[in-house]
């Protein structure tokens, strides 16, 4: 009973980091044990394979062990030295061809998932171009067909291949969407790496940047948007011809253009050094990480999300390059009054 307790008690953390570990798989939308789409189900289906290979080889290792260890275990009054054994060339062949087969097994489809990865579909007519440019630590995305830009919420058609090509502004990133694909860095300007994904299903699905990048790489955080095909091309036509609205209070539109506007854009595709905050309002996220969803648990209305965001961008995203807007001469009060105009700002 004494040994029970204490070989629970040791087990007890294991089990509960165990519990935590997994815990943290439970992400729907985070989640490459949840496939979305056949990108994803390659990937998934790879781990199956592998899975599947280790579980069956580890059934039969130990079976063997633990039928040799109760078989040939010294019995009582046995003292002789048992008959010893050296060399077998059957065994040796066995278990170098039985690997061998396994190895060629996993190759196979492997090699091929690899290049499938790489399928990138720049050259096809119907596929949605899209040029991601990492930036620490946000994400732009340019429609180049389109002529459209805009940061953090990447809206794709369902069902339709997205071609990207990606790159970086600044340090490597790693571009990646769990639930749709694989992983993909973005090396620095004129080393392009392309790849290509599909979402079958509408939904909102999280990517995050794979590859440490400075000390907010773990919030830089953006959401992909499969939307029907009508409300593709609807948010296409308003952000084509987008409309700029500025704060209604003339003295507040002027103190924004001022503070906000000489790296932002709003109702324009030129200026591209900041985010560009056309539309800002109809968004999944502010900063990438402030889910503006009130219905989460770890979501909050939009405005309030802005205000966290605007009073102290540092204590939101350590590191990031946006300037406190109290450091630009906006008073708290200017400060809120462009949250809420930037909340009010949604495309129609
Ligand atoms: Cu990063």
């Amino acid at each position: 009973m004494m040994k029970t307790w204490q070989a629970v008690k040791r087990l007890l953390p294991m089990t509960a980091m165990f519990g935590l570990f997994l815990a943290g798989c439970g992400r729907e939308d985070l989640s490459v044990l949840r496939p979305q789409g056949p990108q994803a189900e390659m990937s998934y289906g790879l781990m199956e394979l592998s899975i599947s290979i280790m579980i069956v080889v580890l059934l039969i290792v130990f079976t063997i062990a633990a039928y040799v260890l109760i078989r040939f275990r010294r019995k009582p009054g046995q003292n002789e030295i048992p008959e010893q054994v050296e060399g077998s060339i059957k065994l040796e062949i066995l278990w170098t061809v039985i690997p061998l087969i396994l190895v060629v097994v996993l190759a196979v489809p492997t090699v091929k998932a690899v290049f499938a990865a790489g399928d990138d579909h720049a050259n096809d007519k119907d596929a949605i171009k899209v040029k991601v440019t990492g930036h620490q630590y946000w994400w732009e995305f340019e429609y180049t067909d389109y002529k459209v830009t805009t940061a953090q919420d990447l809206i794709i058609p369902v069902g339709k291949d997205i071609a990207f090509e990606l790159e970086t502004k600044d340090v490597l990133h790693s571009f990646w969407v769990p639930s749709l694909s694989g992983k993909i860095d973005t090396n620095p300007a004129g080393t392009i790496n392309r790849f290509s994904f599909s979402a079958p299903n509408e939904g909102v699905y999280r990517g995050k940047c794979a590859e440490l990048c400075g000390p907010s790489h773990g919030f830089m955080e953006f959401k992909v948007k499969s939307v029907s095909e009508q409300d593709f091309q609807k948010w296409i036509d308003s952000m084509k011809a987008p409309v700029a609205v500025l704060p209604e209070d003339p003295a507040l539109a002027e103190k924004f253009k001022a503070a906000c506007l000489t790296c932002h854009a709003v109702g324009d595709q030129g200026i591209n050094n900041a985010p560009n905050l056309t539309g800002i309002g109809s968004r999944e996220s502010i900063a990438g990480i402030l889910l503006n969803d009130d219905t989460r648990e770890d979501g909050a209305p939009i405005e309030e999300n802005l205000k966290t965001w605007l009073h102290d961008p540092q204590s939101v995203k350590p590191g990031n390059l946006m300037p406190n807007p109290k450091d630009l001469g906006l008073s708290d009060a200017e400060i809120d009054g462009i949250a809420e105009y930037l909340a009010n700002y949604k495309l129609d």
